[in-house]
This record gives C-alpha cells, structure tokens and sequence, in this order.
C-alpha cells in the first residue's frame, strides 16, 4: 500500500487485480490504478464521536465509507449511520448557498445571496438590535453540533450578550449540575475507569446504539475482562442483555431506587465510613433522609422487586470501588432528574468509589490538548450574572457559568422573561428538539431577525430570514486528538458543497464585519488560523500534520492525578457534598440540600392517562432530527412507531402494526403501534426529532425540571385509543 499526504492510500494486491475486469473491478468498489478509485482517512463526525473511517472516493465524489484500523481508535468499524454518510453528504436537502427569505417565515421562499451580502446584513442587523435594545436581546445559539462553541462565545462575548444557549439546555448540563454539586466544580461527568473496574453499573445509557464504536467498543472489552454487570434500564436493550442484574425501574424513578440502595447499604454496615470521614460532609443529614427509603417503599415507587433492588446494591458494596455509567440524557430527562442523578452521584461518595482506581474518575486527565478546542474549554461568558434564565434557574446560573438555559426559549422570544429575545444566531438549530415545536415556530414570527447556518434546508431554517450553507465533517479541514495522543489532520476529503464553509469561517466572518476580533491574544480570523492556534499546545505546525496522513503522536499535555489530588474537591466546602448548601442558598422550590425525591406522577392526570410517555431512547439508526431523510436509515424501521408491551397491547385489544391514537393532555397523534417485548409494562416509547410526526408536539413545554430546566421526556403520560374509537 502506498501512502501520499493528504491522506490518500491507493493500492490493493496487483495480482488479485488482474485477474478482474475493470466493471468487476468498479463494481466492487476497489480502490486501484484501474477504477481510479482511491480511499482517503476522515473523520465520520456524523453523530460528535469523531470515528476514523476510510473514505472511497472517485472522481472527487464519495462512493463508500468503512472503519479505519490505521488511525488510533480506528476499530474498523462505523455504525449505520457512518456506513450512510455519502447520502448525508449528496443530499438534495444540502445547502449550497447563502440565502435570503423572500417568502412568510415557515414558507420556505428563499433567494441565493453572496456570502458578502449575507455577512454584511447579519453584522447590520445585529448592531441594530444591541443599538436599538442593547446586546442581550440577542441570542447566540448552537445545536447539536460543538466543536465551534468556544469561539462562538468569545463572539458572544465581544458583542456584548450573555445569552448564548445550546442544546445543552436538554442534554448532559443537569448531570454536570449534578456532579458538581456533590463533588465539585470541574467534575461535570465522572467516567468509569473501565480498564481497572471489577464490576460496572451501568445507569441508563445503552452505549451500544447512542454510542456504539467507542463506547459500545469500551463496554465489550470490560465485558470480555470478566467484569460484572449491573443495568439500570427500564427497557430491555443490547447492553441490558449482558448484565448479571437487570433492574427495571419505571421511567424517572431513579433517585428513589438510588436512596434505597442507600439505606440497604448504611442499614448493613457496608458503606465506607473512613472515606466518608475523610471526604464527605452532610452525611448524617442524607443518612436520615434515606431511612424514608424502606425496600416496600421503594419497590411501590419504582416497580423493581425489592429483592433484586437489595441484590443490586450489596453487589455494589461488595465490588467497591466500582464505576457508574451515567448519561447525558435519560436520568435527567425527568421532573426530578437533576436530584435523582444527585442520589445516584451519592452511592459513589457512600462506598468510597468516586476518585479511586476502577471506581469513577474526573475525565481528562491523560489525553493530549489541542488550545481552545471544545473538549476541556469552557470560556466564561461576560454579564453571565444578566442573562435570560438567571433568576428563574439560579442552581444553573451557580453551576453552568458557561451558558444560558434556554428551554423556555418559547417564552423568552415571546417577551415572557424578563426582557424579549429579539435576534437569533444560531448554529444547527432544530427546533422539533424541544417539547411544543409548533409553539416556537409561531415564536419564531416575533423575531426581528433570525439566522440559522446548517447543513440541510430543516424546517428551522425555513423561519430563518438569512440561511448559511455549513461544512461536513468530511468536508472540512480540521484537526483531531485520535486515541489519547495522536494529532491528526484531515483535508478536503470530500469536496465542500457548493459554497459551504466551515462554521468557524462563519464566526470569524461576522465577528470582521462587526470590527471584533475573537480569540483573545491569539487573535483569529479563519477556520486556518484556528487550527494554527490549536496546535500551539502541541509544538507542531500545521504544515508538520498535514505531511502525515497517519497522524503524528505527541505528549500527554495533561497529567493524571492522584486519588488525594481528585479527592481535594471544588464544592463550597472543600469536601464531597451529600448535603448541598449551594442548592440550599437558592432558597427556591426543589432546591433542596438533600436529594430529595419527589414522584412526577403527583402532578399528572394519571387516572385518565395511565401510561408512560417515554420518548428518545436512541436507535442506532436514528440521530435525532437528522437521519429521517437518509432513505437507507428511514428504511430500516416503518416509522413513526409507538412501542408498546405485548401484555398492554393485549389489554387494549391492540395489533402490531395497527395504526392508534396516542393522547397525551397536549394533544393527540396517529402512530404505528410497534408490539415489542423489550418494553417494560406500562410505559411506551416514542422517538422524536421528526417533521409531521414529532412526538414533541404532544409534551408540555412547562413539564421542566425546576432545578435544571430539562424537559420530562422520559416520563410524561398518555393512554392509546383505536383509531376508529378515538375522540380527540
Ligand atoms: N443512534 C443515536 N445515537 C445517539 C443519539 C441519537 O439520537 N441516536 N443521541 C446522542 C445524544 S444527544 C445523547 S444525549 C446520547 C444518549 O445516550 P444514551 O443515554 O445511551 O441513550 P438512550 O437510549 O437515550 O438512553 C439509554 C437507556 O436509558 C433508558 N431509560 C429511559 N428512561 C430512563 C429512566 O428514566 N431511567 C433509567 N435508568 N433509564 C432510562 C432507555 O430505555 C435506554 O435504553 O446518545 C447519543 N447517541
Ligand atoms: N422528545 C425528546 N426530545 C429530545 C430528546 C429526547 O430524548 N426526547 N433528546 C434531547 C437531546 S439529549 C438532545 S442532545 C437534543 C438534540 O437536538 P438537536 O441539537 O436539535 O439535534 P439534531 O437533530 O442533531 O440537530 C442539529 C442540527 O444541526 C445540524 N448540524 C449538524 N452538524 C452541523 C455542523 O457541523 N454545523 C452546523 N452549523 N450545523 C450542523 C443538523 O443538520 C441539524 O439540523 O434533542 C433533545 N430532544
Ligand atoms: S458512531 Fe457512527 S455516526 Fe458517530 S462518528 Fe462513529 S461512525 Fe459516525
Ligand atoms: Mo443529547
């Protein structure tokens, strides 16, 4: 094989070649002199993982993409949303120009600009709105996608609004919250040490479809250890299928199942009382709050059968120190969610598992940096102290200094928070994310002037007065940390559409027609300097990584720690928090020092809606609003579909593949009833993020957590009607 910068790698056995004619040869897609077919390195980057892959390209177009194994963390695999990336990247959908709006907002009229005009009107018009109502009636907003986020709030910043909100404001910040609460500032996500840890609780996260090269990858290798497994998961899953204990709680009843493995281990003795000394404070306040938590109790709150609960929780004792596997979505997608990951945060305190080796460990440490790029880099915003959400969500404002929480952003352009949101920026905004889509798209109406860069004409941008063609990942030049200590360049491995550009291209463009520049001392002012600036910390230039297609290794900039140095933790006390006075001093409803539990179901109208409303369990081949319009992913399951156990559907005298009535007290919706097994009784689940059929439509946009904000997608209620016999 040879190999030629810009990481093209041509050849295959010359032999095996000639025995093929050229159409065999084109047919089965071999890269060689004789297709011209030649495979370049890339990252996927479709879903944030950033995976490896081998990009087959001929003519300039992309044909195929597969695993890379010469990269580190190349495992030769994608998932199926990597393996269709051609169609995401030759989509008609795709943009290719700036545009104008020509027709009403939500219409869908647009004319081609120039990146001139459409550059220099944003800059006009977001002067005018800081002149006319000052900076902070100005959102500045990204999506999904992140690595452009510290730059965008350094844009923010020299601006002059604190009101930079992302879909942060649903996904992983309650968590963080979370953590930080119990065992300080910087620790968002305590990671397992899954290379040291005898046994894994994994709670909600079902890495082998959210996340299935990496964490999928990780989870196997524990598994093939021989580590043992706990799951917290009310479905049954891929990942749930490897575990020794399967707990099955109903949906957003983790913090009671968590306070009652609790009591189990302090009423046998088997927590760590010398790692408590030395550590914690608060421990006799939570030690009593927990007693509440009796097996019965428990048992009646979550449905899991008292038996397996205390099984679970001696099993952790007598592993300890053992990892917890938290995720970004599922716990926190609940009424209580923020203190019921606060319960579950506790048991690693309890048992001496948080900062020790197999135990749960702040992230981080042992990885190279690259300087100002999104992981490790949280850039504090200026008058974060006036922006929309201060008062009404003050644990955030305490613990998420690095950006607004912007749920209610409904309410805030509608001028119900304390000023109106008049201008939106946004970067990859999709507004069927949020419960009452519909909601903010006659919100979106009020605006004065609204921008939305993506990838895709989405029904986002067709509110959007101004649309900005972005950049794939493939498609774009950028630098990547692979593995923990490789720096990689990627080139133009497939050629931009259109006139796309880079995201930060477009940051750095609005910020020069403004007359700010970004990036502090190191100023920048193009997608090229950035990556210039962000080899700083490494000592190499960009030419150097360009000149190597497999990547050039360099030093862990970043130590590992100690557990005492771990354990010497930022909360106001200096010690491990089971008891919270950052939460308390809030003096507001729910923020209450102690984890403390309170059942979602008190407030909903259950007698009419019996069932549970989960919704966005991920599926491998759905990525939230993004994937519906891939034809070889959309194909994979009729959709959309509603989830349901056989012994429910029974009782409804319902079929699979009967097409219900799915009520909720928003609203109601034709869906596929899909009959599956893996449900647990009671609860049904429905993915979200599609156009017509957006589950989202039917959640109430007030149903938050008043602690984190985050809407409760995961346990809403609803009932099922036959079709024929539905009212609503
Ligand atoms: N294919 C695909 N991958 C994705 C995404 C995607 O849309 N599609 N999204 C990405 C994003 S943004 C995120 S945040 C991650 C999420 O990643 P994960 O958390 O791994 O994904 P989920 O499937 O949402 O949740 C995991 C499990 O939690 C269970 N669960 C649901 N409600 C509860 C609950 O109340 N308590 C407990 N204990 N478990 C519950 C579900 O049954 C599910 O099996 O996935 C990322 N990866
Ligand atoms: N009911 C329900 N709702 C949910 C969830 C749920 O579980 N249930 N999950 C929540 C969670 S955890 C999350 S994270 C959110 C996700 O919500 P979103 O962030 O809205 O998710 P995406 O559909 O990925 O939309 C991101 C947009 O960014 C565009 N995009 C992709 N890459 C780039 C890029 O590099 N640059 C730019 N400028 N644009 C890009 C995409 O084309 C897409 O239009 O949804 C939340 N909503
Ligand atoms: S997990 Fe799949 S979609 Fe995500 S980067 Fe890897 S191959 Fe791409
Ligand atoms: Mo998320």
């Amino acid at each position: 094989m040879s190999e030629t910068a810009d990481n093209i790698r041509i050849g295959k056995n010359e032999r095996e070649i000639s025995m093929l004619d050229t159409k065999a040869l084109l047919d089965s897609k071999i890269p060689c002199d004789e297709t011209g077919i030649i495979v370049k390195t890339g990252i996927c980057g479709f879903c944030g993982d950033a995976c490896p892959v081998d990009v087959y390209c001929k003519d300039g177009k992309v044909i195929k993409v597969e695993g890379n194994t010469s990269l580190p963390g190349g495992s030769g695999r994608v998932c199926v949303k990597g393996a269709a990336l051609k169609q995401a990247l030759y989509h008609p959908d795709r943009l290719k120009y700036p545009m104008k709006r020509t027709g009403e907002r939500g219409e869908g009229k647009f004319e081609r600009i120039s990146w001139e005009e459409a550059l220099t009107t944003i800059a006009q018009k977001l002067s005018e709105t800081k002149d006319k109502y000052g900076a902070k009636q100005t959102l500045f907003y990204a999506g999904h996608p992140k690595w452009f986020r510290p730059q965008l709030t350094e844009l923010a910043n020299e601006y002059g609004t604190p009101n930079v909100g992302t879909e942060s404001s649903t996904c992983a910040y309650s968590l963080m919250m979370a953590c930080q609460s119990v065992f300080g500032k910087g620790v968002m996500m305590p990671m397992p040490d899954m290379r040291r840890c005898k046994m894994l609780v994994v709670w909600g996260v079902n890495a082998l479809y959210s996340n299935p090269v990496n964490g999928g990858g990780a989870l196997l290798n524990a598994l093939q250890r021989g580590i043992k497994l706990i799951v917290i998961d009310p479905r049954c899953t891929p990942t749930t299928e490897h575990a020794d204990i399967h707990l099955r709680p109903i949906p957003g009843t983790d913090g009671a199942l968590a306070l009652g493995m609790a009591r189990v281990i302090i009423t046998e003795g088997l927590q760590n009382q010398e790692y408590i000394d030395k550590y914690t404070i608060g421990y006799e306040k939570y030690r009593d709050y927990v007693m509440e938590f009796t097996p019965e109790k428990v048992e009646e709150i979550t449905g899991v059968p008292k038996e397996d609960m205390m099984e679970a929780a001696r099993c952790m004792a007598a592993n300890a120190p053992f990892p917890i596997q938290l995720s970004a979505s599922p716990v926190v997608h609940n009424i209580n969610g923020m203190q019921n990951a606060r319960a579950i945060a506790m048991l690693l305190a309890l048992t001496g598992s948080f900062g020790m080796p197999g135990g749960s460990v702040p992230p981080g440490p042992g990885r190279a940096v690259l300087k100002d790029a999104f992981m490790g880099t949280r850039k504090k915003r200026v008058n974060a102290d006036q922006d929309i959400s201060h008062e009404e969500f003050p644990a955030w404002a305490k613990l998420t200094e690095h950006e607004a929480q912007v749920t209610k952003i409904a309410d805030y352009i509608e001028g119900k928070g304390d000023y109106p949101l008049r201008t939106v920026l946004s970067f990859g905004m999709n507004h069927h994310m949020w419960p009452r889509p519909d909601r903010l798209e006659e919100a979106f109406k009020h605006l004065d002037f609204f921008v939305n860069a993506d990838l895709y004409m989405t029904d986002t941008c067709k509110y959007a007065d101004i649309i900005l063609p972005v950049q794939a990942s493939l498609e774009r030049e950028q630098v990547q940390i692979m593995g923990f200590d490789t720096i990689f360049y990627q080139g133009h491995v497939a050629e931009p559409a259109g006139e796309s550009r880079t995201d930060m291209d477009i940051i750095t463009g609005i910020a020069d027609k403004l007359g700010v520049t970004i990036g502090g001392d190191e100023p920048i002012h193009s997608n090229e300097e950035y990556l210039r600036k962000s080899l700083t910390t490494t000592g190499l230039t960009l030419e150097e990584v360009k000149k190597a297609p497999d990547g050039v290794k360099v030093k862990h900039r970043m130590p590992s720690r100690t557990s005492e140095e771990i354990l010497k933790v930022k909360t106001p006390s200096g010690k491990i928090e089971f008891f919270s006075e950052l939460m308390e001093s809030c003096e507001k409803e729910e923020h209450e020092g102690l984890p403390v539990y309170h059942d979602f179901r008190e407030n909903l109208p259950m007698d009419e809606y019996p069932l549970i409303l989960t919704t966005g369990s991920r599926k491998p081949q759905l990525f939230h609003s993004r994937t519906y319009r891939l034809p070889w992913l959309a194909n994979l399951e009729k959709y959309p579909v509603v989830e349901i156990h056989p012994e429910d559907a029974k009782e409804l005298c319902m079929k699979d593949e009967e097409m219900v009535v799915l009520v909720t007290p928003v609203g109601s919706m034709e869906l596929c009833l899909s009959v599956n097994s893996s449900c647990l009784r009671g609860t049904v689940n429905v993915y979200h993020g599609a156009g017509e059929k957006d589950i989202n439509l039917l959640l109430d946009d007030t149903y938050l957590d008043p602690v984190s904000g985050f809407p409760g997608y995961k346990s809403y209620c609803c009932r099922l009607e036959k079709k024929e016999e539905s009212h609503e």
